[in-house]
C-alpha cells in the first residue's frame, strides 16, 4: 500500500512538472502506457491469490482512474494557456482608426471603350458582341484565313485541348467572328461595331496576352474606300478631340479585307511628350479595308450586290496615346493607387444614348 502511495505522490509531481504536451504524453506512457507502471501494477493482479486481489485490485484501479483523470485536466489546462497565449498575442486594437477606404474607379480603358462606342453611336452604329471562346472556323476559315495558312500562327492563338470528335476550340484573336457572326444572322444593311476582349499568346513591354479591340463593319450597296476614310477620319477627329487632326492611309494586307490599310495620324513627338493633330511625324493608329469578297460568300453575303468596310483597333493602347500613360504593363497590373490616378468617375462614362459628352 504504501508502494501505491508514494508512486501516486511521484506521478502526480511528475504531471504537475510536465511544462508541454509532449512532456505529458510521456508522463502518460510510463504511468498508463502498455509497459507503464500503473499497468505493470494492474498485471500483477493476475498472479495474487483471492484474497490479497480482494484489496490490491481496488487500490490500483482507484490509483489507476486518478492518475488518467490528473492527466485529463492536465492537459485540459495546457491547451488553455496554449489558447490564452495565442489571443494574448493576435489580439486586434479594435480602437485604431480604420485605413481610408479607396472609392473604385472606372479604368482607361473602359473610358476609352465607352467613348469609341459612343462616337460610332452618333454615327449610327450598333453594338455587336459574342463569345471569347470560338471555334476555327468563325475565328478564322470564314475570315479567308486558308487552313495551315502563317497567317494563323501570326495570331498566336490560345487552343483548348481537343474535343471527342478532335475539334480545338480556341480564345479568339480579334473581335472580327462577331462581325462574321453577324453576317450570318442578319440581312445587310450591316453597321455594327464589335468591343470585347482579345487573346494571343504575346507578352512582351507592348503585348498582352489578353487586350481590348473594337472592330467595326459596314455593308451595304456601293460602299467604297471614300466612306470608310470618311467614317475613320471622323472618328479620329471626335476621340482626339481636334479637328485639326491630319491623317493618312497606308497599304497594308490582312487576309479579310481586300485593299487593306493602315492608318496614321498626324502627331509631334518634339517635346518628349505625344500632341496629336499637330507636327510633322505619323502614328499608326487603325487597320482598315474593303471586306474580302471571299469573307462576304462565307457569310452567305454576295459580293457582287454588296460591299462592305472594315477597320479594327486596340483599345489599351488607344486609351494610353489619349491619357497619357507609357506603360502596357501598368494597364493591367490592377495597383489601386494607379487606378485612383488614371481611374474616372463612373458617374461620366459616355454611353450610345447620352454621347459623348
Ligand atoms: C469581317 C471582315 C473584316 C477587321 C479589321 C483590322 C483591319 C486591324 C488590328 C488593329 C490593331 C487588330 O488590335 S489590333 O492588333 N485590326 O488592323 N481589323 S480590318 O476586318 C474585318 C473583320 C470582320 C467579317
Amino acid at each position: 500500500m504504501t508502494d501505491l502511495i508514494a508512486l501516486e505522490a511521484d506521478l502526480t509531481a511528475q504531471i504537475a512538472a510536465a511544462a508541454d504536451p509532449a512532456a505529458l504524453e510521456a508522463v502518460r506512457v510510463a504511468a498508463l502506457g502498455k509497459t507503464g507502471a500503473v499497468s505493470t501494477l494492474l498485471k500483477s493482479l493476475g498472479g495474487m491469490n483471492t484474497e490479497d486481489r480482494q484489496v490490491q485490485g481496488p487500490a490500483i484501479n482507484g490509483l489507476r482512474d486518478r492518475v488518467a483523470a490528473t492527466i485529463a485536466s492536465a492537459k485540459a489546462a495546457l491547451e488553455t494557456a496554449k489558447l490564452d497565449a495565442r489571443l494574448a498575442a493576435e489580439a486586434v486594437d479594435l480602437s485604431l482608426p480604420a485605413p481610408p477606404r479607396r472609392k473604385g474607379s472606372v479604368h482607361p480603358t473602359m473610358q476609352a471603350m465607352d467613348e469609341i462606342i459612343s462616337i460610332f453611336a452618333e454615327m449610327g452604329f450598333a453594338v455587336a458582341e459574342g463569345p471569347d471562346i470560338e471555334d476555327d472556323f468563325h475565328n478564322f476559315t470564314a475570315l479567308n484565313f486558308p487552313p495551315k495558312h502563317p497567317a494563323r500562327e501570326m495570331h498566336d492563338t490560345f487552343f483548348f485541348n481537343p474535343k471527342t470528335d478532335g475539334e480545338r476550340m480556341l480564345l479568339r484573336t480579334h473581335t472580327s467572328p462577331v462581325q462574321v457572326r453577324t453576317m450570318l444572322s442578319q440581312k445587310p444593311p450591316i453597321r455594327i461595331v464589335a468591343p470585347g476582349r482579345t487573346y494571343r499568346c504575346d507578352s512582351d513591354a507592348t503585348h498582352t496576352p489578353m487586350f481590348h479591340q473594337i472592330e467595326g463593319l459596314v455593308i451595304d450597296r456601293g460602299i467604297h474606300m471614300g466612306h470608310l476614310k470618311w467614317t475613320l477620319n471622323s472618328f479620329i477627329g471626335r476621340y482626339f478631340e481636334t479637328s485639326a487632326v491630319t491623317t493618312r492611309f497606308r497599304p497594308h494586307h490582312f487576309p479579310f479585307t481586300e485593299p487593306s490599310a493602315e492608318m496614321d495620324v498626324g502627331c509631334d513627338r518634339s517635346g518628349g511628350e505625344l500632341k496629336i493633330g499637330q507636327g510633322a511625324d505619323w502614328l499608326e493608329i487603325l487597320g482598315c479595308g474593303m471586306v474580302h469578297p471571299n469573307v462576304l460568300r462565307a457569310c452567305g453575303i454576295d459580293p457582287d450586290e454588296y460591299q462592305g468596310f472594315a477597320f479594327g483597333m486596340g483599345v489599351d493602347r488607344l486609351a494610353m496615346l489619349k491619357y497619357g500613360m507609357s506603360d502596357l504593363r501598368e494597364m493591367f497590373a490592377g495597383d489601386t493607387r494607379w487606378l485612383a490616378h488614371y481611374g474616372f468617375s463612373a458617374f461620366a462614362a459616355p454611353n450610345p444614348a447620352s454621347g459623348l459628352s
